[in-house]
């Protein structure tokens, strides 16, 4: 083993990621690289209806045995998700179609067969007898009287309706001097990660259980699922996680082709495996973002805002995916609606809609993007209506750092930190006076320059009662790690925690290095295997830092403190008298390697304090006292020049500047920005799928879906603040999703300040050349 580096502060340092090794060189081992022998492939037969009544599902001739469909799996349970709400209205998702198809996509047969193109071809000739339905597409035409319901029972096509409201919106109406009302949209995405879902399944007769691989965000809560859908106790499912591509949400949910692979390798006995491919990642994975808002601000002359009411419609697809279910999305819009900004009174409406989509769930930042997008795109409305700088705006109604910890108006606590300063670093990062007098001067190629702002927050690391408020139905409360010294002196970290692109492999061995004084090289990160780990939730809402690394701190520092023990003993002193220092415990009289304390631990117990038991390792669970969440923020700004003509818009400058407490890993923190900010841009510019009047999806291949790549990415410029949290290990907080909030509303934000001398107001993203193009033809016709 070679060692790291020459550094001793493991915390901040800036390590390369030890899991890009082998992802650069090709060895990685993903879902679809695992081998079993007799390994059957899946293709699957999907519903070309958007909405309509399954009549019947006719297998080939001679074929029979090959196809599979809700007929031969009665018992399987529909894998029904959402909040332990009485107003949640859920209607039971079946791995297979039952009588009703509700997407186009949906699952209504699988075909096996020794390779994926002949499952194919057997799945080409399988016919299903659809009765078509009207289709239901729109989310706010879905409420209207009259409208087709999706589900039986439903009194209307809503899964939920609620309301968030605090302080008196009536009244602040009444005395606003101003008021500035809009509607705003984002459009739907698809989560869109490397690789893309999988899993294989095979009954092991040594060990009798069903192993299932599968690209997940969480082993442990996909084997919850699992077991209820399949009717399968826990201990007979061994799930593992190989080498996941990125989840980015989309691996957070239980999906029926994972139920339906198993239930054929269960039926069957033959392993099985699907591999999703690109088509369907687009029409029948899971879906994001959609959200529609009316929004009016209330505010004063001076740009100050007082209050907000808005009506939020989230258009959720057709059914609510296991566990959480699509409600957290229009609970987390709402509460976030007021962003970093002083407020008197909210008032929100929200209406999670079910249509004749594929199903929403979870997409980095979860309904934050489109929080932000809304409220910050309407304070540069209100800005331009009171002929005001939207910085300025937003520097008067900015929570400062005094009034630190700050409850907003949407009951949530922003701990700390300097929301102000990071707003002002942006500004003179992108240098605004030089831009305002580039504008005035205008360009010789008829582009229009403009600059936008967003203001974010980031709630990370919340605990079990902020997800009791949400009325989940799991409770993500804690993480969990067993530290394990081998014999050797080197060490295992098995925690419960999934990472899938984060570099945990790298950064929980960071932490793990600190406490104990060892070398990261000397540690190995293990996760992603049911068997293998202690119980833990997986990696979702930028927790894994605070809680797994929280999980990991305490555990190391047991196995610390026990090494000391021994040490002491070995060296015939007090513990006290003892300190670890470079990987080895020193005391008055001289120092013993950890390699020494761990083979007397594991293997010559006659070393031992008497009465002391061997092993050096300890499980522990951790979860910080305050439960509400640390909240990391920052600022966004973004120069964009805009072609009139064509729409085109090109992102000239973008700068950053975020805070989340102390960085484990600064290298790994940039990264996590970065990636953030390029699905954001996507978001932004480039990425939608809509949908026909028919229900029919329009963008499910990449040559309509458009993700960008490296050329479309500008420069990023990324400057920190560093208020470290009270409360979490280190001062930590989470930021993995942070990057991918504030830029649909900074680069909206920046388009419309290019065209606002046009008359031109774009209410909806992506930002695509014809939307951008309609719009200043509209503008012009007015
Ligand atoms: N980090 C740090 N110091 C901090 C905060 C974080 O060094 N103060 C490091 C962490 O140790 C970790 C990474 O940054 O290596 C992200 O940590 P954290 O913010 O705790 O987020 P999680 O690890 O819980 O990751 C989840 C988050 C989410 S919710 C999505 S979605 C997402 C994301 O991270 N999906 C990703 N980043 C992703 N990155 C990749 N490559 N692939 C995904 O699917």
């Amino acid at each position: 083993m070679a060692a790291t580096t020459e550094t001793k502060g493991w915390i901040g340092a800036r390590l390369l990621r030890k899991e890009d090794a082998r992802h650069l060189l090709g060895a990685s081992t993903f879902t679809g690289d695992v081998r079993v022998p007799g390994l059957k492939d899946v293709a699957f037969v999907r519903s070309q209806f958007a909405h309509g009544l399954l009549n019947s599902v006719v297998k080939p001739d001679g074929l029979e045995t090959s196809v599979f469909s809700a007929a031969d799996f009665p018992d399987l349970k529909s894998i029904d998700g959402g909040p332990e709400l009485p107003s949640f209205r859920t209607a039971p998702y079946h791995a297979f179609a039952r009588e009703k198809v509700h997407f186009v996509g949906q699952i209504i047969a699988a075909c096996l067969a020794p390779t994926r193109g002949a499952a194919e071809d057997i799945a080409d000739q399988v016919y299903a007898d659809i009765e078509p339905r009207p289709a239901v597409v729109d989310m706010v035409e879905a409420l209207e009287p009259g409208a087709e319901i999706l589900h039986e029972g439903f009194p209307d096509n809503a899964f939920i309706h609620a309301t968030v409201s605090e302080g008196d919106i009536a009244a602040i109406a009444a005395r606003a001097e101003v008021e500035m009302r809009r509607s705003f949209r984002m459009n739907r995405q698809a989560t869109v990660s490397l690789e893309g879902r999988g899993v294989l399944a095979y009954w092991d007769h040594r060990l009798d259980e069903l192993v299932v691989y599968l690209s997940t965000q969480g082993a442990h809560m996909m084997r919850i699922g699992l077991s209820l859908a399949l009717g399968l106790p826990e201990h007979k499912l061994h799930v593992i996680a190989p080498d996941v591509g990125g989840g980015f949400g989309g691996k957070n949910r239980l999906m029926p082709e994972e139920v339906a692979v198993c239930a054929i390798a269960l039926k069957t006995g033959q392993p099985v495996r699907w591999i999703e491919d690109r088509r369907e990642h687009l029409i029948a994975s899971v879906h994001c973002r959609e959200h529609h808002y009316d929004l009016t601000l209330y505010a004063e002359k001076s740009g100050r805002i007082l209050g907000l009411k808005g009506e939020v419609h989230i258009d959720a697809g057709a059914y609510s995916l296991w566990p959480s279910g699509p409600f957290m999305e229009a609970s987390m819009a709402a509460r976030n609606l007021p962003g970093p900004y002083q407020m008197q009174a909210l008032h929100v409406e929200t209406h999670t809609v079910a249509t004749n989509k594929a199903p929403m769930g979870p997409y980095r930042g979860v309904a934050r993007p489109g929080a932000c997008y809304a409220i910050e795109r309407a304070v540069d409305e209100l800005a331009h209506k009171l002929g005001m700088e939207p910085a300025d705006v937003r520097r008067i109604n900015l929570v400062t750092p005094d009034q630190m910890p700050y409850r907003t108006i949407g009951g949530l606590r922003l701990d700390n930190g300097d929301y102000p300063r990071a707003l002002d670093m942006v500004r003179d990062m992108v240098d605004l006076p030089a831009i305002r007098r580039r504008q005035a001067e205008g360009e010789t190629d008829g582009r229009r320059i403009g600059v936008g702002f967003a203001v974010y927050t980031e709630q990370s690391g919340h605990g079990a009662a902020e997800w009791m408020k949400r009325k989940s139905r799991i409770v993500p409360g804690y993480e969990s790690c067993t530290a394990r010294v081998l014999p050797d002196g080197s060490m295992l970290l098995l925690v419960g925690i999934q990472n899938h692109g984060q570099g945990l492999e790298t950064s929980l061995a960071q932490i793990a290095a600190h406490e104990l004084t060892l070398d990261p090289a000397f540690i190995s990160v293990r996760y992603g295997d049911t068997a293998l780990t202690p119980f833990g939730f997986g990696t979702f809402a930028s927790r894994s830092t605070v809680f797994s690394g929280g999980a990991v701190a305490k555990a190391t520092r047991l196995v610390a403190e026990k090494a000391r023990r021994i040490g002491a003993h070995l060296m015939q002193t007090e513990y006290e008298e003892t300190r670890l220092e470079d990987g080895a415990v020193h005391g008055p009289s001289g120092k013993v390697p950890l390699a020494e304390i761990a083979r007397a631990a594991n293997v010559r117990q006659e070393f031992l304090p008497a009465g002391m038991s061997p092993l050096l390792e300890a499980t522990a669970t951790y979860e910080p006292e305050e439960s509400g969440g640390f909240f990391s923020y920052g600022a966004h700004a973004v120069v964009v020049a805009v072609d009139p003509e064509t729409g085109v818009t090109s992102l000239l400058d973008y700068a950053i500047a975020e805070d989340c407490g102390t960085m484990i890993n600064p290298l790994i923190v940039d990264g996590q920005i970065i990636g953030g900010v390029a699905q954001g841009i996507g978001t932004a510019l480039y990425e939608e799928i809509p949908y026909d009047p028919d229900g029919q999806p329009l963008a499910t291949t990449f040559g309509d879906y458009m993700v960008p790549c490296a050329p479309e990415l500008p420069k990023l410029r990324i400057a920190h603040l560093i208020t470290p949290a009270h409360g979490t290990e280190y001062g930590v907080k989470g930021m993995g999703e942070g990057g991918a909030i504030a830029p649909p509303a900074a680069i909206s934000n920046a388009v419309c300040d290019a065209l606002h001398g046009l008359g031109v107001i774009i209410r909806e993203t992506p930002l695509t050349p014809r939307r951008v193009s309609d719009a200043v033809a509209e503008a012009e016709e007015r």
